[in-house]
């Protein structure tokens, strides 16, 4: 529950840590006793904007699903705790977009305010900062991103309109406490998108594919020493499989595979012939090749995976275990020839961490 009281044992064991790992921020006793006390006295307490800094780093570093976090030190933290309006919140987060999105494509978390114990918490509806809509056509046909049509549907309830295409970007859905939910349209240089094309295949662009260059999470909950961030979203850069293998191949997102081997004259009479397969690689490639174009940062899941066994070693260099979720560290291409494939991990569930709450809109 993200509104009860601070716990005092969370809030010492970060606070150790964070001191232990940062001598420059000096002793930690001092600052142990400030916090207890204002724990006894009001419920919760207020991170400097170090430990606040350096937490959301630690979250990045905990998160077990997370393949990408050999940069876990580089994430540029915005401390937004001062916004309270909705107005005030989508105009930062605006500006998170564009500073994440702008040149080449930059780790940025924005920290809006903890949840206080007992009060209601400013949130946002969205699962991402940029998500397309998923409708049906007449004949019951999907378009769109199948997997937000029930989000769609929420905020058609609400009286937003879509074109109806296959890649309309929703409105933000901003919850305050005091304004209730707000609908926001994200204005066009907030927005970065690549349009799809092949290295070789030209007919591949008449798909008309395309995906925006930043994911940025905005439903997690950040937890830092028993204080919770309801609002804290974050992104890095893309890998392409998060694209190429799942979003725009999932039978249940934009499916995409049948029609690629379609274009490709592949035999899709049977499953032997590995039809799938092999349309599966060439959307992975036009992915890639697209980003690559437009000059938009995007790693493949080798050199992915790669620099994930670099960040287990430097951790195990600095005495730390890495925890990682197998299931979920795994590309979902190619699996088997990435060397994050052949080994296990620790499945500790360490704090600062980030953890997912029930969606408020579906
Ligand atoms: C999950 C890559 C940056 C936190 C993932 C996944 C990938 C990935 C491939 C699995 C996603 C899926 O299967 O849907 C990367 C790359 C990054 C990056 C390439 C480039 C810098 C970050 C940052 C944070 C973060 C900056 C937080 C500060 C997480 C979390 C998850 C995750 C919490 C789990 C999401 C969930 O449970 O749905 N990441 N990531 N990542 N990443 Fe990263
Ligand atoms: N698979 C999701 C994004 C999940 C997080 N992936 C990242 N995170 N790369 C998708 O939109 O396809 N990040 O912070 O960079």
């Amino acid at each position: 529950d993200p509104a009860a009281p601070a716990d005092p044992g969370e809030a010492e064991d970060f606070l150790r840590q964070c001191y232990t790992e940062n001598p420059r921020l000096g002793p930690v006793e001092p600052r142990l006793a400030i916090v207890r006390a204002q724990i006894a006295a009001t419920g919760t307490y207020v991170h400097t904007t170090e430990e606040l800094a350096y937490g959301a780093k630690m979250a990045w570093r905990n998160a077990s699903r997370c393949i990408g976090r050999l940069y876990w030190r580089s994430l540029m933290v915005l401390d937004r705790r001062r916004a309270r309006t909705a107005d005030d919140i989508f105009s930062l987060l605006v500006h998170h977009l564009r500073t994440a999105g702008e040149g080449t494509i930059r780790p940025v978390i924005s920290v809006f305010a903890p949840a206080q114990p007992g009060r209601p918490y400013a949130r946002v509806w969205n699962e991402q900062l940029i998500r397309y809509a998923g409708y049906r056509d007449a004949e019951g046909r999907p378009v769109g991103d199948s997997r937000l049509e029930r989000f769609t549907a929420a905020m058609r309830g609400f009286g937003w309109r879509g074109k109806g295409e296959q890649f309309d970007v929703l409105p933000l859905a901003i919850e305050t406490p005091s304004e209730g939910v707000r609908l926001y349209e994200l204005p066009e240089r907030a927005i970065r998108e690549v349009t799809l094309t092949h290295p070789e295949f030209d007919w591949f662009a008449e798909l008309g594919l395309r995906w925006h260059a930043v994911p940025a999470i905005s439903n997690m909950r950040l937890t830092i020493g028993g204080v919770h961030y309801p609002l804290a979203p974050f992104n890095g850069w893309y890998m392409g499989t998060e694209i190429g293998a799942r979003n725009l191949a999932d039978v249940d997102r934009y499916d995409m595979l049948p029609r690629i081997a379609a274009r490709m004259g592949l035999d899709t009479s049977r499953a032997s012939t590995l039809w799938k397969d092999r349309a599966l690689v060439e959307l992975n490639r036009a992915v890639l090749h697209s980003f690559e174009q437009a000059g938009v940062k995007m790693s493949d899941h080798h050199t992915e995976s790669e620099r994930f066994l670099k960040h287990i070693a430097n951790e195990e260099r600095a005495g730390r275990k890495v925890p990682a979720d197998w299931t979920w560290i795994v590309p979902p291409l190619s699996s088997g020839v990435t060397p994050v494939f052949h080994r296990y991990y620790d499945e500790a569930d360490l704090r600062p961490n980030f953890y997912l709450d029930a969606e408020a809109a579906t």
